[in-house]
């Protein structure tokens, strides 16, 4: 396995709840390393490139109007396999199929609201670390 960087960020509603560290914690377990973090607000113009693979579905407007509905806390996270162990770690996109002991798994209840972003590839951690601290 080769050490990865990955895009991270947790969404509005965890900040809001307080899940920051709780989240963080589990990262770090896992032997990931914080290398970047701030929290911030994000703009409409900037979630709508995030989601672009996204834009033809009716949930689109949602997407945006959640992700820009409070500040979210932004990271890269590094390690050995990053990408995809952060991947298995959040769970499935929809709650109602994430694992038990996954993050969504265990704070998340509604698929518009699932807690955290995590790159799905390589070549994507690349363009969202580029996109978001670049
Ligand atoms: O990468 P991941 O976040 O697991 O899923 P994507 O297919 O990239 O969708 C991004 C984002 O869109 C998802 O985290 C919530 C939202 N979404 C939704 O609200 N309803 C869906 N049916 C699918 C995705
Ligand atoms: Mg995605």
């Amino acid at each position: 396995a080769d050490i990865e960087k990955t895009f991270i960020m947790i969404k509005p509603d965890a900040v809001r709840d307080r899940k920051t560290g709780l989240i963080i914690d589990r990262i770090e377990r896992c032997g990931l390393t914080i290398e970047k973090m701030e929290k911030c607000e994000l703009d409409e113009d900037l979630v709508k490139v995030h989601y672009a693979h996204l834009a033809d579905k009716p949930f689109f407007g949602d997407i945006v109007d959640f992700m820009t509905s409070g500040p979210v806390v932004k990271m890269v996270v590094s390690g050995l396999s990053a990408v995809s162990k952060m991947r298995t770690l959040m769970g499935a996109t929809n709650p109602l199929d994430a694992a038990p002991g996954t993050i969504r798994g265990d704070f998340a209840n509604d698929v518009n609201a699932n807690i955290i972003h995590g790159s799905d590839s390589l070549e994507n951690a690349a363009i969202e670390i580029e996109r978001f601290f670049g």
